[in-house]
């Protein structure tokens, strides 16, 4: 004979011949009973929430207990009465969440009402990574000039990363973009530019572009506090028919004056890049100083900003589009070195540390 301990005492096996020791009827009388006891039960305070909880919730109390009696109960009962038992724990839960609920918030007597005078927790908001914030800045320079922004994979083919940039195998040009090769897979790597986006979207045929691509690239460098093994980079891409020099200077001085200040100034010095032809290199007069020479521009009064040119007509080609036709020009910016600029960050490792103290200082920057 089992009983369960409750201030009624409640038979739930009454002899060993019936072999089950409860069926429905009894059950649920028993039931009915003790959750009028439940309902009367008392809670004003901690103690008396914890006695409920151990007499009714308990590992070794009155709903364990019934549950355990359920082995008991033949097959055709056992849905039955499951279900009753299931229903009467629900009863005894809900009246000890209640119970808690209210002594929690106060309301029970073991603890004083909420103080409302006192200064409510202040709500700690979180930062954008100074990245993200240039990146953001960027983009919405270009957006304004009509440039959609497209997304590619980071893991990508020799195709799109090299070869279709004109930047065949044993090209002199890859050794300054070595990278990461994907073990189980090594035609596939970690992609060095965003221009692998480019290529995609040109091999879609859909002319005219004006897109630009930001994305994390990784290159195998070693890493200090001028360089990182990866880092963001924002290229942009302008094919159509009749495309100029004039047109990429333009949009590029009309940039970095938004980004920069109305005051800037900028200089174009020829290049070579094999996806470009003619390439040349952008700088800015250096903000700091204003062109005067200072320790951050090397006493030259500018700063390197960005790689352009015109698109290489075998890039054109190799992504099926006619030369003849179609002209465009190409840049390519990280994001990292103009951000360390504007923020005077001294070390391009506390990006990716993920030190609160440094990005805290971020909160409500634009
Ligand atoms: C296609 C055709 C041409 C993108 C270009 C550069 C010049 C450049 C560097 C700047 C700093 C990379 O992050 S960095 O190291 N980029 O100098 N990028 S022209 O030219 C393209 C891209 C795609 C199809």
């Amino acid at each position: 004979m089992i009983l369960i301990q409750t201030s009624t005492p409640i038979l739930i096996s009454q002899s060993v011949e019936t072999r089950y020791l409860c069926n429905m009827n009894s059950l649920s009388t028993q039931i009915e009973s003790l959750k009028k006891e439940i309902a009367s039960f008392s809670i004003q305070n901690a103690k008396e929430l914890e006695a409920f909880r151990i007499q009714f919730l308990g590992t070794k109390g009155v709903v364990k207990n019934l549950m355990a009696e359920m082995k008991q109960v033949p097959p055709e009962e056992k849905r039955a009465m499951g279900q009753l038992l299931n229903e009467f724990k629900i009863f005894a839960e809900e009246k000890y969440n209640t119970a808690k609920e209210q002594i929690d918030d106060g309301s029970g007597d073991d603890k004083p009402a909420m103080d409302f005078s006192l200064p409510g927790n202040a709500l700690l908001s979180g930062s954008r990574h100074p990245i993200s914030l240039m990146r953001n800045r960027i983009v919405e320079i270009f957006q304004h000039l009509g440039f959609s922004v497209a997304d590619g994979p980071e893991i990508e083919d020799d195709w799109h990363n090299f070869t279709a940039l004109n930047l065949p195998e044993n090209h002199p040009a890859r050794d300054m973009q070595d990278t990461f090769y994907v073990q189980q897979e090594p035609a596939w790597l970690l992609r060095t530019h965003t221009s692998n986006v480019q290529i995609r979207e040109m091999e879609k045929g859909k002319l005219p572009i004006r897109m630009i691509m930001p994305g994390r690239v990784y290159r195998n460098e070693t890493i200090s506090a001028r360089s990182h093994c990866f880092f963001h980079q924002i290229e942009g891409l302008y094919i159509d028919e009749q495309v100029s020099f004039a047109d990429l200077k333009q949009t590029l001085y009309f940039f970095v004056r938004e980004l920069f200040g109305q005051n800037v100034k900028v200089r174009f010095r020829p290049s070579y890049f094999p996806f470009t032809e003619p390439s040349a290199e952008m700088d800015i007069s250096c903000m700091l100083c204003e062109g005067k020479g200072c320790s951050v521009c090397k006493k030259t009064g500018w700063l390197e900003i960005l790689g352009c040119g015109m698109v290489h007509p075998k890039v054109l080609e190799n992504c099926g589009i006619d030369p003849q036709k179609y002209s465009g020009f190409a840049f390519g910016m990280g994001i990292e070195r103009p951000t360390m600029l504007k923020y005077g960050i001294k070390d391009i490792r506390l990006f990716s540390e993920n030190d609160v103290r440094f990005l805290q200082q971020f909160t409500g920057a634009y």
